[in-house]
């Protein structure tokens, strides 16, 4: 399939609540939109970083400029047989797989598309619905946090995820553990604790909880592997995971028993795929991250939780848990059950609305390949 044009669109939305975590508060989020043209079919991916580099070193800007200066370059007008043969192309710009995965995606988007199948069935699916749960910011008070939980919980979502910083941690997961001792519920710390903290999250083994995601350093496996030595709960690794050589280092070092996959800090679905299929091997599970994705990045996520070691319900909520107005037709929509449906159209089966682009769009860029 020859590479004949790629567009990016920077689109912002607002999120209906804002959401802290040990690094900040996001109350917009902007994510740059990448479609391909190839052979007379089109695809879409997402790029999404977060607006700021305090989650990784990535941001919306320097994936930009990856994108623009790097990477459009170097497959623009060239052919590739599979979608993942375009990762040697650009083999050369290190990291910053965030912007890497925008690219990717939208090829596989093409070529699912171009074969007439869902985007699961060429990554290997095997389920029609996927399980969810919810990730919940810091509250003002353990209290307000109950309150959100309960929402959430009625509205069926499989899992709660916490997120978690010093100083809140201890006192908001207990009164969450009061309140619903049966809930599956998890503790997210975005990096922001170190091993003088051990004793804190021995405390926190007495409630119970599925795991503890990044705890330490966002680029350690070295900590990790000490404070899962002296833990009940398996820890899980999100920041410090950016490759499959990543994943089997941390594996062999017993850093973590759970890894949190998210297709843009892996650089698209050829990696996770690998990490995917690394531990299944080992029989440990993973479970799909999600970075207040818009639709696209959003279907993408859904499609890829289908495979068979995504045991745990992931992170990607139904689109109204973020946004007013997705940018995709259908949006993502709760059942009851706590599950999403995969979609069965052709790629990543969902559509984007024009008027939806120049609406929350803030800026554009097109390459064309010499003919
Ligand atoms: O650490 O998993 C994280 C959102 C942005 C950046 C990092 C993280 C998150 C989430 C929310 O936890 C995931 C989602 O609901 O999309
Ligand atoms: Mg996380």
């Amino acid at each position: 399939m020859r590479i004949e044009a790629i567009e990016l669109t920077q689109i912002e939305l607002a999120l209906k609540a804002s959401f802290e975590t040990s690094f900040g508060t996001m109350d917009r989020r902007r994510v740059i939109l990448v479609k391909v043209l190839a052979e007379g079919v089109y695809g879409w991916g997402e790029a999404s970083p977060l607006n700021d580099p305090d989650y990784n070193y990535e941001s919306v800007d320097t994936a930009w400029l990856i994108l623009t200066q790097y990477l459009i370059p170097r497959v623009l007008g060239r052919s590739i047989e599979r979608p993942g043969d375009a990762i040697a192309l650009y083999n050369g710009v290190r990291g910053h797989y965030f912007a890497k995965s925008g690219l990717e995606n939208a090829l596989w988007d093409a070529f699912a598309r171009a074969q007439g199948v869902p985007l699961a069935r060429l990554l290997g699916g095997v389920r029609d619905r996927i399980e969810v749960g919810v990730s919940i910011g810091i509250q003002k008070t353990p209290g307000d946090l109950v309150r959100v939980v309960e929402g959430f919980v009625r509205q069926g979502y499989k899992r709660m995820k916490i997120k978690i910083k010093p100083g809140r941690d201890l006192g908001d997961l207990r009164a969450v553990r009061r309140a619903f001792p049966d809930v599956p519920v998890m503790a997210d710390a975005n990096s922001s604790y170190t091993l003088r903290d051990v004793p804190t999250f021995q405390s926190l083994d007495e409630l119970n909880l599925m795991m503890y995601e990044q705890p330490l350093g966002w680029d350690d496996i070295i900590d990790h592997a000490q404070l899962q030595a002296a833990v009940r709960t398996p820890v899980c690794l999100d920041e410090s995971i950016h490759t499959p050589d990543d994943a089997r280092k941390a594996i062999a070092l017993n850093a973590c028993q759970i890894i949190n996959i998210k297709v843009g800090r892996v650089g698209g679905h050829q990696a996770a795929k690998e990490i995917h299929d690394l531990m299944l091997t080992r029989q440990l599970p993973v479970w799909c991250g999600g970075m207040f994705e818009s639709g696209v990045g959003r279907a993408h996520n859904i499609h890829l939780t289908t495979l068979p070691g995504y045991t745990l319900p992931g992170d990607t909520s139904a689109s109204d848990r973020y946004y007013y107005e997705d940018v995709v037709d259908e949006p993502a929509v709760l059942n009851p059950d706590g599950t999403l449906c995969v979609p069965t159209g052709p790629g990543i089966g969902v559509e984007v609305l024009p008027d939806r682009l120049k609406k929350y769009g803030q800026r554009t860029y097109l390459a064309r390949a010499s003919s």
